[in-house]
């Protein structure tokens, strides 16, 4: 497909994901980056493209997509191969509830500007901000270290890299980058390592985005 484009942000962990599922299809894309430091993402001229003010979203020709679960779904059904969802239905839906885990019950509560406020409303200081991004990954994170246990093989789920790894990649990064303690997640651990590892998913770092600052 020509004219693929990607609205995102180095470090956005949502961003992170598409370019995952991108790399792993071998799908070639051009970014467009807004800095999310500055609001870029709320400026009037990127909400007529993506209406909620938040990266990612994914353009080409006149179709702008947004919500990265969705986009996600959309990649796998115009490129099925290499798939990211396993056969059969109960193991597509497993792979979707550890996909959920993190993009439905971890990241809405870390996002950017939920944590701004956090800080504006209730004046929390740092460490408390701190301790609320720590609260939530845990808890994720604890959910799926069983879930990864019992259906995990090299990768979150089985042996290929699926749905679930594009998203606990990302999070894996975050939860590094804020100093949470991880040694309770042996399997989640290794999972996102060995896909993290995979040259598709190291070009989709953050470090090597054209507009990382680091
Ligand atoms: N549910 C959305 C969440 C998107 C999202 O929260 N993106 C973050 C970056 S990871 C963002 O744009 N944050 C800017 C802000 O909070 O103002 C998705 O999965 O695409």
């Amino acid at each position: 497909m020509r004219n693929l484009i990607l609205h995102g942000y180095w470090r956005s962990s949502a961003a992170y994901r598409v370019r995952i599922a991108l790399n792993l299809k071998g799908v070639a894309y051009s970014q467009v980056n807004h800095d999310l430091r500055i609001g870029a993402q709320r400026a009037q001229a990127y909400r007529t493209l993506a209406p909620h003010g938040l990266v990612p979203a994914l353009q080409h020709d006149e179709t702008v997509l947004i919500e990265s679960p969705a986009i996600l779904e959309w990649i796998e059904e115009r490129w099925p191969a290499p798939p990211l969802l396993p056969d059969g239905p109960d193991q597509r839906a497993t792979v979707r509830a550890m996909a959920a885990l993190i993009g439905c019950d971890i990241h809405p509560l870390n996002n950017l500007r939920v944590l701004n406020e956090i800080k504006a409303r209730f004046q929390a200081e740092e460490l408390q901000v701190r301790a609320w991004i720590h609260r939530w990954i845990l808890d994720g994170f604890a959910a799926l270290e069983a879930l990864i246990g019992a259906h995990g093989g090299l990768y979150a789920f089985g042996d290929s890299p699926t749905l679930a790894d594009c998203y606990l990649v990302p999070q894996l990064y975050s939860a590094r980058r804020f100093d949470v303690d991880l040694k309770d997640y042996p399997h989640l651990i290794a999972a996102g390592e060995a896909a993290a590892r995979l040259p598709a998913v190291v070009a989709a770092h953050p470090d090597h985005q054209p507009d990382a600052d680091v």
